[in-house]
């Protein structure tokens, strides 16, 4: 199997649903290594220790984190299964950015941004990311989030390992939206 694809099973069985492999993930996350590869292999997908270490130090996005003591792994960010990363809160800079595509803005602009299937809502510090997020959803469009001002009014901000900005929800008030006619 291809670096991708092992990235993508990881994604899934370390983020979205452990249960299609009988895996079983701690409070926080983690998962053994060798229980992971042994029921991944079980079920046919053939992985090795090499090819995920390989996976987790390679990875553009630095999606999955090895434990200090090399025997568990878990996604960064990015779940849908309840589990609590244990991220300190952090202040926001002033504004950080959300891509979207333009056919969800008339519910955003309604309801404000909320974390779908995911346990947060996610932001970028920088435009180009966000603007590739909001691609892989359909024509993208960059929200820009007042989040100086959310923290302010006490709203809580975690950063995930690999850089992403989380919060629980983002109301229509903190958000420039483009007009829409
Ligand atoms: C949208 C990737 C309608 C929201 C990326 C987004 C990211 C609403 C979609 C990470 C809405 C959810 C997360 C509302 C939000 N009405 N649509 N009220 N509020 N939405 O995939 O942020 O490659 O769950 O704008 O890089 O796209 O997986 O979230 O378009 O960091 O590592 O609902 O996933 O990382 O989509 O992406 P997603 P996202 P990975």
């Amino acid at each position: 199997m291809n670096e991708v694809k092992i990235s993508k099973f990881l994604s899934l069985v370390l983020r979205h649903q452990p249960e299609q492999i009988g895996l079983v993930l701690d409070q926080n996350g983690w998962a053994s290594i060798d229980e992971l590869i042994a029921l991944a292999n079980v079920r046919g997908t053939n992985l090795s220790r090499p090819q995920i270490q390989s996976i987790v130090e390679n990875s553009d996005k630095q999606r999955f984190a090895i434990s200090a003591d090399g025997m568990k792994i878990r996604a960064n960010q990015g779940h849908s299964v309840d589990i609590a990363l244990g991220l300190a809160p952090h202040t926001p800079p002033e504004q950080l950015f959300h891509g979207t595509a333009t056919r969800f803005l008339d519910s955003i602009r309604e309801i404000g941004l909320h974390s779908a299937s995911r346990q947060h809502v996610h932001l970028s510090s920088d435009r180009a990311t966000a603007e590739k997020v909001g691609s892989r959803h359909g024509n993208p469009v960059i929200l820009t989030v007042e989040t100086g001002q959310m923290a302010r009014d006490g709203r809580l901000f975690y950063v995930s390992e690999n850089g992403v900005w989380l919060t629980d929800a983002v109301p229509a008030q903190y958000l420039q939206l483009p007009d829409t006619d």
